[in-house]
C-alpha cells in the first residue's frame, strides 16, 4: 500500500495514543497497531448524533433529521437519518452526517484509503423506479475554475432498479467543465430491505488511469465477504492539493429539488463508518472497538 504524506501523517496522528503504549513493548507492534488501527470510526454507542467524535458535522432541517436508534448492526446505538419531501438542508433536499471538518479523513489524488461501513435499508422500503437514493458520498470541494454543480468524486446509491450502485466521476482537466467530467457506474448487487449491509471500499485515489476502485460487500443475514467491484482508471478530479474531499453519509434524494417521486419520506440507518489504511482496521464487522 502507498499512502501519501498526508495519509501518513493522519494515519500516525489517530494511532498515537496506541503507539505511544506498543513502543514500550516493541518496535514491531508499532507498525501492526499503526496500519490497523482507523483514523476514524463512528459507532454510535454513546447515545449521541456524533457519536462522541469532535467534528462531526451534520446536515439537518428539522427534528426528526438525525437520531441515535437502538436498531444497530452490532452494539447498542446506530444512527437514523430522514429526509421528507419537501426539506431543505445544505441547500438539498437531504439529511446527512459529515466529517468536513475532521482533517484525518479528508482524500486527495494520490491517497490510497479504506472505508468501511454498515448500511440498513428498512423492509419497508418502497423502491423508486424514477430518482435513486443516495447513502454514502465521497464528497468534494471545487477548485475556483471548476463549474459550479460539479459532482462528488463518487457515491453509492440505491438505484432505480433496486440495484446498490457505485457511481464515479474523475477528469484530468485541471478546470472541469460540464462536458470534460467523466461519469461511470457499476451495480454492486440487489438492494435487500430488512437487513444489514456491510461494505468495504478501497480507493485509489487518481485522475490518472493508476485510480482504482475495489469493494467488498456481505450482509447481516449472510456473513462472508464478496468482492463485487473492482474498477481501474481514473476515480477523481484533477484539483490543487488545498481542494479536498470527506465523506457524507445519510439520506440524500437529489431529484427532489425539482419534483416529487412515488414516494414522500425516505428513512435509512448506518452503523461503523471508519477511515484507515487496512481493511480489518475498518471492517464494519464485530462488536465496537474497546467494547
Ligand atoms: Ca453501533
Ligand atoms: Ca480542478
Amino acid at each position: 500500500m502507498t499512502l501519501s504524506p498526508r495519509s501518513r501523517r493522519f494515519a500516525l496522528l489517530g494511532a498515537a495514543g496506541f503507539a505511544a503504549v506498543a513502543l514500550a513493548v516493541s518496535p514491531s507492534l508499532v507498525a501492526v497497531a499503526d496500519e490497523n488501527t482507523p483514523v476514524l470510526r463512528v459507532e454510535y454507542e454513546s447515545g449521541t448524533v456524533d457519536s462522541g467524535v469532535a467534528g462531526l458535522g451534520v446536515n439537518e432541517c428539522c427534528g426528526y433529521s438525525i437520531d441515535t436508534t437502538t436498531l444497530s448492526r452490532n452494539g447498542i446505538g446506530a444512527v437514523k437519518h430522514e429526509v421528507r419531501y419537501g426539506d431543505s438542508a445544505a441547500d438539498g433536499p437531504r439529511a446527512e452526517s459529515h466529517t468536513e471538518t475532521i482533517e484525518a479523513t479528508h482524500f486527495d489524488s494520490g491517497d490510497s484509503v479504506y472505508y468501511g461501513f454498515s448500511v440498513y435499508i428498512p423492509s419497508t422500503w418502497v423502491f423508486d423506479e424514477t430518482s435513486e437514493d443516495i447513502v454514502f458520498q465521497w464528497h468534494n470541494y471545487k477548485d475556483s475554475c471548476d463549474f459550479k454543480d460539479r459532482g462528488p468524486s463518487a457515491f453509492l446509491s440505491v438505484h432505480t432498479n433496486g440495484q446498490w450502485r457505485l457511481r464515479y466521476n474523475s477528469d484530468s482537466a485541471a478546470c472541469s467543465t460540464e462536458t470534460s467530467v467523466v461519469k461511470q457506474a457499476q451495480d454492486l448487487g440487489a438492494v435487500k430491505p430488512g437487513q444489514w449491509n456491510d461494505f468495504v471500499f478501497k480507493f485509489d485515489w487518481s485522475e490518472g488511469a493508476d485510480g482504482r476502485i475495489q469493494v467488498w460487500h456481505q450482509t447481516s443475514k449472510a456473513l462472508g465477504w464478496v468482492k463485487v467491484a473492482d474498477r481501474q482508471g481514473a476515480n477523481t478530479y484533477n484539483d490543487v492539493p488545498t481542494t479536498i474531499g470527506y465523506l457524507k453519509w445519510g439520506i440524500y434524494k437529489p431529484a427532489w429539488r425539482t419534483a416529487p417521486s412515488n414516494v414522500s419520506t425516505r428513512a435509512v440507518f448506518h452503523d461503523n463508518i471508519a477511515v484507515g489504511s487496512t481493511f480489518t482496521a475498518v471492517n464494519p464487522e464485530g462488536g465496537p472497538r474497546g467494547s
